[in-house]
């Protein structure tokens, strides 16, 4: 298996993402603006497949109409030079002032009002752009204290929100999914819909649920301590896992955005070995920063570390379900049995009565999952079999 990232692998990118000008709350820029053509250019050149936008990464906000269309020529250009594709596109609901109280929940209607015509505008140049999947990540709608946002009013908002964005793409004929992307926290001190199963149950309030899923980030659900693994697994047997945003945590923490793979490496392993075998065919999408130390030369390098090690994790997953020694310990795990219903075929709870069982015998019983487990941590650290 190759370890050189080619379109075929679907590698996409945020141009906020190598674009980061490493700004922090305790420190200024420490590179300058990089320009979307030469991020066209340069992931391409590294065998990306695409790159994702939010309207303000590729527009500067405030753009009159003239240098609007210069931004959006260029890039269009670099794109048909490249093959480059745009799956996803976002908007930037976060980081202009008008902003700091919410956008779809906010306190303030005109707000809430402005905030859907910068959607539906940037959601013209998605469609425009071939983009199927529109993110909605609610950085700043929540809330520092309870007393400043009654949150069942903000959901009902919300819900508003999502429903007048849905039939805006109805009656535009736009061939365009939603996918709402959780996080717990940070900007906002609590966010809304802050981990896969808020947002998976708040897509049934909608009243076009089926154009909703969800765009779940390894670190958002690891910053509120939770398995990514089993949230993407859940998010498949809801068949709403419409895209997906990969970097690395170290737990709950600060949100690290760190490359893929730089956080929790065996989740990451894990992780890959699930979107693979559940044959996950939408972009994996880099949401990540390169860290704030690095030059040009660097923010490049994370780029490539990002696809590789996705690769590299794929290629060892493969090893290690066709590892004999780990098929042997998944039937000693009795793993195959998991997938065998718990009533036969016409039982009903009436068959459940009087059946001879041991419970003390049955609970002799032991799993192997150590065994099993050392078996995936040497197949990630490369050991021989
Ligand atoms: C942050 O994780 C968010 C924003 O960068 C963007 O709106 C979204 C797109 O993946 N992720
Ligand atoms: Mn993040
Ligand atoms: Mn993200």
């Amino acid at each position: 298996m190759s370890l050189n990232p080619t379109p075929a692998d679907k590698f996409t990118f945020g141009l906020w993402t190598v674009g980061w000008q490493a700004r922090d709350p305790f420190g200024d820029a420490t590179r300058g603006p990089l320009d979307p053509v030469r991020s066209v250019n340069e992931l391409a050149a590294r065998g990306a497949y695409g790159v994702t936008f939010h309207d303000d990464d590729l527009i500067p906000f405030g753009s009159d109409e003239s240098a609007r269309a210069g931004h959006i020529a260029r890039f269009k250009k670099a794109l048909a030079e490249t093959g480059m594709k745009i799956p996803m596109a976002t908007t930037n609901l976060f980081s202009h002032p008008v902003f700091k109280d919410g956008a779809l929940t906010s306190n303030d209607r005109d707000i809430r009002r402005f905030a859907l015509r910068k959607v539906m505008r940037n959601i013209d140049l998605a469609a425009e752009l071939g983009a199927q999947i529109y993110v909605c990540w609610g950085g700043r709608e929540g809330a520092e204290s309870d007393g400043a946002k009654d949150a069942y009013v903000a959901l009902e908002r919300y819900r508003e929100g999502f429903n007048v964005l849905g039939q805006y793409v109805i009656d535009k004929g736009y061939d365009i999914k939603f996918a709402i992307e959780p996080k717990p926290n940070e900007p906002r001190g609590d966010i809304f819909l802050p981990t896969i199963g808020h947002a998976l149950a708040f897509i049934n309030s909608l009243d076009h649920p089926e154009m909703v899923g969800v765009n779940p980030e390894v670190g958002h659900e690891q910053m509120a301590g939770l398995n990514f693994v089993h949230g993407i697994a859940q998010a498949l047997f809801h068949k709403k896992l419409f895209h997906i945003d990969l970097n690395g945590q170290h737990g709950p923490k600060y949100d690290q955005d760190l490359v893929f793979g730089h956080g929790d490496l065996k989740s990451a392993f894990f992780l890959v070995d699930l979107l693979e075998r559940y044959n996950y065919a939408g972009p994996k999408h880099f949401d990540y920063k390169p860290a704030r130390t690095e030059d040009d030369k660097g923010v490049w390098a994370s780029a490539s570390a990002n696809m590789r090690t996705y690769l590299l994790l794929k290629e060892r997953a493969l090893a290690f379900r066709s590892d004999p020694r780990v098929q042997a310990a998944m039937k000693d795990s009795r793993i195959d049995q998991l997938e065998i219903p718990t009533m036969a075929a016409g039982e009903s709870w009436k068959d459940l009565a009087d059946e001879s069982f041991d419970v003390d015998l049955a609970g002799e019983r032991g799993y192997g999952y150590e065994a099993l487990d050392q078996l995936a941590l040497e197949h990630l650290m490369g050991v021989g079999i």
